[in-house]
């Protein structure tokens, strides 16, 4: 049902109204830009008023909130998801093109809140989406990063980044709340004094630098159901206010620090994907916003219940990794120092309050910190972790008497650093994991002396994503085309989809299937043409990886590949050879001086293969650039084969692998996260499987003997790739590369040589590469496989992730908000 804001004609005056008023301009007059943000005030407008409906709701029936704690929401653009799930998009389109606009440059006006790194973040994203079109109500708890994920260009080949400077033109959908404000403090003392009345030690926090936490909030639609959530991100203010002359001088120092912690807080976003990056600072951000949020869904606690012991009945924090565990320290500090709770009841609350949600298994991931850097940063929160951590040690000891190994092993501060992941575990009453096979290697590898101490907390919640965002309004014409087919119930329903394979055999659907597939490829053409001057051709196969650029996810391994069909094409030209696009989108974190050489070498291969007129266009590699969820949306639509190559057990899950195959892209890749349970989905014989088991790479790891050399010695195709690596093939500067020639083989890297085992896998995809082939020629085997994968996506939407949390784990109440 379109709401009576969108009426065509009200939605035409109130857009030209918000021009007016907010520019002193004439539509005529107005940029696109500012036609942006008078649409978007327009669409805020509606927004609001199912906001205070979903606020006065939620105040009627006290439902149990969610508050999901992330330092990452990889949101992408608000506006015309907004209007998706306000079912007013067809409206506004048509609306728009009667002024002489076109939606689709308006909705590209706005920028990427990108305030993440990738995976984990997005996926914070698609679980606020599903939450409120699952009428429950939750929060996102994060932080107003004043510039989030940086833009990426490509010069020279080279990436280079550049601030991304999201707030310049002022954001429409967020809302400051200063009457929401918290406080919140770091360094300084503890300093214990005796309270005879209550006879006990009182913990008083001195000596330290204030910050004001300001909250911004931005409102997250459900779909068709008027429920309005709340996506709550905090800005850092100083306390002092400088322009008063009136403050005490002697202050002036402190005055100056407290400013600078205000402003260094929210600056920006660490860049880092799967990496820890042991800064200060971090450590800073992430107390800033978990304190900032603890309070605040205490305060809102108490404005209607009295009894603080009756916490865990309405509230439950779920941790997105551990860069929030913080929370559980200062969760206790806030029941027993705030509320005057004692240990062992705080302690009960907390432990039913926390919940948490691994999501790598990479030792370099793990965080841990220095206990020099936590104390002095946070000295009554590391008081308590101590307390924490010596209680559980007495638990260890009980129950394994003797066994020194296991305090080793699973203490929260050993060898003078505090393990997050431990504390999390520890206070948690849930341990999850992201998909089946990563929940397992949790169980049986990494985290294995904790899951014999508590097997009940350990499941499993394999992630998911919005259908809302990545089929209805990424690829509109594919949402059009199953629409037609099964009616609309997939959009909240997506297990519908499964009545699509009926038409796996039907030769008048396949055709349309893949004209739509034609269609969006012709659109990701263009895109490429306009942003990178590269001519692609919509009749080749778009063979694309998309995704954060890490050694595990194996680029690498894609693009020697690509050298290796290179030279299969320049040694035999009249071999047949289905015209090939590499399509590649990844960030590399700024420090991570390996990844970006790799997006050099996929750069420089680009540059000959294009320019070599003797292969006829036949391959093709395109880079596209700062690839972000806005790209992504029309990247997914057009792809024909999507690239899951990690080295198997390194991917928890991957949630691109499941944009893809909603999309109809049949999935190339290891037996690796998610790609597990996708291939169970859709059947082996709708994907392409290649590569080692994580059994086997796992037992190459504890037993060694992975010989890269070896195949290098014996395998002349693949020694020859390496050799262009090096002699001057695709780049006149032959030591170019020679650092990620050596990281494939160099034994001086030992124990282990490459940890990611890319000639060892290689064999295997280059034949998986050759079904893939042979597979797409044969139109109508392609065109039904492409089918099937959309038929058979229905388990990956994040509303079925949601309602497992919800299930096991959360426990909320279903809230209602629109009567009918
Ligand atoms: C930690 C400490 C200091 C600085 C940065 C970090 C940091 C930041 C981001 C550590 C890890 C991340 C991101 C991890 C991530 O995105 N993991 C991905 O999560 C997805 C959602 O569950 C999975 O699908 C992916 O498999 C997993 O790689």
């Amino acid at each position: 049902m379109i709401d009576k804001q969108f009426e065509k004609e009200e939605f035409k005056k109130s857009v030209k109204e918000n021009v007016k008023f907010l520019y002193r301009k004439t539509l005529e007059e107005a940029t696109q830009e500012q036609i942006f943000q008078a649409v978007s005030y327009t669409v805020k407008d509606v927004i609001i008023d199912n906001w205070l409906k979903s606020q006065k709701a939620y105040e009627k029936q006290d439902p149990k909130i969610v508050y999901y704690m992330s330092m990452e929401f990889l949101m992408g653009r608000a506006l015309g998801n907004n209007l998706i799930n306000l079912g007013a998009y067809g409206e506004v389109k048509e609306a728009l093109e009667e002024l002489g606009l076109d939606i689709n440059c308006i909705e590209d006006q706005e920028p990427d809140p990108a305030l993440g790194n990738g995976g984990l973040g997005r996926l914070a994203a698609c679980f606020l989406d599903s939450l409120a079109t699952l009428n429950y109500c939750a929060y996102g708890c994060g932080i107003r990063y004043r510039y989030g994920m940086f833009k990426q260009e490509i010069r020279d080949g080279y990436q280079v980044e550049a601030p991304d400077n999201w707030l310049k033109n002022g954001y429409p959908f967020e809302l400051r709340r200063p009457e929401y404000a918290k406080e919140v403090h770091f360094g300084g003392y503890v300093r214990v004094e005796w309270d005879p009345v209550k006879n006990e030690n009182k913990f008083i926090h001195e000596g330290y630098q204030a910050v004001k936490a300001v909250p911004y909030d931005m409102p997250i639609t459900g779909y068709n159901n008027d429920v309005v959530n709340t996506l709550r991100i905090w800005d850092a203010e100083p306390i002092v206010d400088f322009n008063l002359d009136s403050f005490d001088k002697g202050d002036y120092h402190n005055a100056v620090e407290q400013e600078n912690l205000a402003r260094t807080i929210v600056e920006v976003l660490y860049p880092n994907d799967n990496h820890m990056a042991g800064k200060e600072l971090r450590l800073k951000q992430q107390y800033f916003f978990v304190s900032a949020s603890l309070q605040a869904a205490i305060a809102k606690y108490k404005k209607t219940h009295d009894d603080i012991t009756k916490l865990h009945e309405k509230v439950v924090f779920q941790m997105n990794d551990t860069h929030p565990t913080v929370a559980v320290a200062e969760l206790m500090r806030l029941l027993m120092d705030q509320e005057g709770l004692g240990w062992d009841q705080a302690w009960d609350i907390t432990t039913k309050c926390c919940a948490y949600t691994n999501h790598t298994i990479m030792s370099e991931a793990l965080e841990k910190w220095p206990i020099e850097l936590f104390s002095r940063l946070l000295p009554r929160v590391y008081q308590i972790i101590e307390e924490i951590n010596r209680r559980f040690i007495l638990e260890i000891q009980q129950k394994y008497p003797g066994n020194f190994e296991k305090v080793k092993k699973m203490a929260i501060i050993y060898d003078g650093q505090v393990k997050m992941a431990h504390l999390a575990i520890v206070a948690g009453y849930s341990v999850n994991g992201v998909a089946r096979l990563h929940t397992e290697i949790l169980k049986n590898q990494e985290l294995k002396d904790f899951y014999e101490m508590m097997p009940e907390k350990f499941n499993n919640k394999t992630n998911g994503i919005t259908q809302r965002r990545f089929l209805a309004h990424g690829n509109p014409l594919l949402a059009d085309w199953v629409t037609d087919k099964i009616g609309p119930d997939w959009i909240t329903d997506l297990s519908q989809l499964s009545k699509l394979k009926v038409y796996a055999d039907d030769e008048k659907a396949l055709q349309e299937f893949m004209t739509i597939k034609f269609k969006n490829k012709e659109r990701l053409a263009k895109y490429i043409l306009e942003h990178n001057g590269v001519e692609v051709d919509p009749h080749s196969i778009f063979d694309i990886q998309v995704k954060r650029l890490h050694e595990y996810k194996r680029q690498l391994l894609n693009i020697l590949h690509v050298i290796y069909l290179y030279n299969q094409i320049k040694a035999h030209p009249e071999m047949d050879f289905y015209p090939r696009t590499f399509i590649f989108g990844a960030k590399a974190s700024a420090a991570y001086a390996r990844a970006k050489k790799i997006i050099k070498l996929i750069n420089c291969v680009a540059d000959v293969v294009n320019n070599d007129a003797s292969i006829n266009g036949k391959l093709k590699v395109v880079f596209i650039e700062n690839y972000r969820v806005s790209n992504a949306e029309i990247i997914f639509a057009a792809a024909d084969v999507s690239e899951q190559i990690s080295t198997a057990s390194k991917e928890a899950s991957g949630t691109g692998n499941m944009k893809f195959m909603l999309n109809g892209a049949p999935t190339l890749g290891t037996m690796d996260g998610a790609n597990v349970e996708i291939v169970q989905e859709v059947g082996e014989e709708n994907a392409f499987i290649f590569g080692m088991s994580s059994d086997q790479i796992i037992n190459y790891e504890n037993n060694g003997g992975y010989d890269p050399d070896f195949i290098y010695n014996t395998d002349p195709e693949i020694r020859q790739v390496l050799m262009q690596l090096i002699n001057g093939t695709f780049s006149s500067d032959t030591e170019m590369f020679r650092d990620i020639y050596n990281s494939l083989l160099d034994k001086r890297n030992m124990p282990r040589p490459d940890q990611y085992f890319i000639l060892g896998d290689f064999r295997s995809y280059a034949e998986a590469q050759k079904r893939v082939e042979e597979a797409y020629k044969d139109e109508k085997r392609w065109a039904k496989m492409a089918l099937l994968n959309t038929a058979c996506s229905g388990k990956f939407t994040s509303d079925r992730t949601i309602q497992e949390y919800v299930d096991d784990i959360w426990h909320l109440d279903k809230v209602i908000v629109k009567e009918n």
